[in-house]
């Protein structure tokens, strides 16, 4: 809607006048960085005193009674940054809540920006909590947008942000992270809103980041610390022969209680390591449903690889695994260093004969699939299972033996395309045992707390 009556002519340049050059250095910063793409980001200003003036009544979702009789500078929707820099008059918006908070009128040639829910619902809280803190910038900084879903876990990017960049110092705690919400929102205006109570800098998962201060500078120092960090974790990852450990910044406060985060081998991490089942007693623990899977090893020559193979068959908690011939099977020292301990949690049975476990199984209606690289096997992915099935892999050299193969429901294989035609086979089971698990939606039961 347009603001068609005549308001004092230069009421909204008099009004922006003595913050015209932190306006326009902000809108240049953000510009410069692509931070500000097409008309992304938004800022605002909290002023006291401006006069009423004319024009039709903008009703508010929700009522803000402590802004009434409040004045803004807020930039208009579709507003380029760097049409901002050199002219900001032109891209503001003078705007002034009636006195119950109940409504607005604006002057400007365009509608006040798309996130004015945020602005004004951040704007309530600082008014009441932190009144020197009149400014808000929001923007989409490249780096730090990218580190949200790398850590989607506002802990764990806090953490990280903390850690990679000593000037990290100037939030003091006051930096916090919400999950996605959609742009323009309610939702997102209330939780951001929220969170102001007690941060001065909110990021927004997979969007960009809203950030207060006493002026438009000192907001703009938070958003540029922040993103700084997250350059420099984005850049830090993966080189090789890089450390695999992290400089040992100091954390932020929030951060905190990542210290003593351990893995499996001890090593202090970053990110707090997802347990699923490991804090489960035993008795707990076999109470799970197990998947409708059957992991059958036909004479394997590798005790390392049964190993390994119990170890995948624990993670994907399959029913049971049935080594057969000379398949080596626990107690094993070779078998235990791969398999680190899973012989325990994964039931098994074994058999002399790799043909009389098939007929067993088979007698109980479990549908029977050899993996091998046979002319009329099926690529694995495209393979149509009925469960219980139970995968029967090979021989590292010689693969299933006939006797074997007769008795197969189903024959699959990988397609390769190397050199060699061939990868390991506990690696092979991995691969068709969690095509299995994404198939079939497994993989999002989330049966056990994560
Ligand atoms: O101003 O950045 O979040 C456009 C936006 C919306
Ligand atoms: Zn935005």
């Amino acid at each position: 809607m347009r603001n068609n009556t005549q308001p004092p002519a230069d009421l909204l340049a008099r009004t922006a006048a003595p913050y015209l050059a932190e306006i326009t250095t902000a809108a240049q910063e953000l510009a410069l960085h692509g931070w500000a793409e097409a008309n992304a980001g938004n800022l605002s200003l909290r002023l006291n005193d401006i006069p009423e003036f004319p024009g039709p009544e903008n009703r508010l979702v929700r009522p803000f009674p402590d802004l009434g009789g409040i004045g803004f500078l807020i930039t208009g929707a579709g507003t380029r940054m760097r049409e901002l820099a050199k002219d900001p008059v032109s891209g503001l918006c003078l705007l002034r809540l009636n006195r119950n908070g109940t409504g607005y009128r604006f002057l400007c040639d365009l509608e006040p920006s798309s996130e004015l829910p945020a602005h004004l619902a951040t704007h309530a809280v600082l008014a009441q909590h932190r009144p020197e803190h009149r400014t808000l910038i929001h923007t989409h900084p490249t780096a730090l947008v990218a580190l949200t879903l790398l850590y989607p876990e506002p802990e764990a990017l806090l953490g990280i942000l903390g850690r990679m960049h000593s000037e990290m110092d100037v939030f003091q705690d006051r930096l916090t992270a919400l999950p996605f919400l959609p742009p323009g929102s309610e939702q997102l205006a209330q939780a951001t809103g929220q969170a102001f109570k007690d941060y001065s800098a909110v990021i927004w998962a997979r969007h960009g980041i809203i950030a207060t201060g006493p002026d438009f500078y000192s907001a703009l120092d938070l958003i540029q610390v922040c993103d700084k960090a997250a350059q420099i974790a984005l850049l830090s990852r993966n080189l090789p022969g890089s450390r695999v450990s992290r400089p040992q910044g100091k954390p932020m406060h929030k951060a905190r209680s990542l210290k003593g985060w351990n893995a499996p081998d001890g090593i202090e991490t970053f990110y707090k390591v997802r347990s699923r089942d490991s804090h489960l007693g035993p008795e707990q623990f076999a109470g799970l449903t197990r998947r409708p899977v059957h992991i059958v090893l036909d004479n394997l020559r590798s005790a390392f690889n049964v190993g390994s193979i119990f170890r995948l068959a624990d993670a994907a908690r399959v029913a049971e695994l049935i080594p057969c011939g000379y398949t080596a099977y626990p107690p094993n020292n070779k078998l235990e260093q791969t398999s680190l301990g899973t012989t325990g949690s994964v039931p098994w049975r074994r058999f002399d004969e790799t043909t009389e476990a098939l007929r067993q199984l088979k007698s109980k209606g479990i549908q029977v699939v050899g993996v091998e690289t046979a002319e009329q096997a099926v690529p694995y992915h495209r393979f149509e299972y009925r469960f219980p099935t139970a995968l029967v892999l090979g021989n590292e050299a010689l693969g299933l033996s006939q006797s074997v193969l007769e008795l197969c429901d189903g024959i699959i294989d990988i397609p390769v395309f190397g050199y060699k035609n061939s990868i390991n086979v506990a690696a092979a089971a991995a691969v068709i045992l969690y095509d299995i698990a994404s198939r079939t939606g497994w993989l999002d039961q989330t049966e056990t707390a994560r």
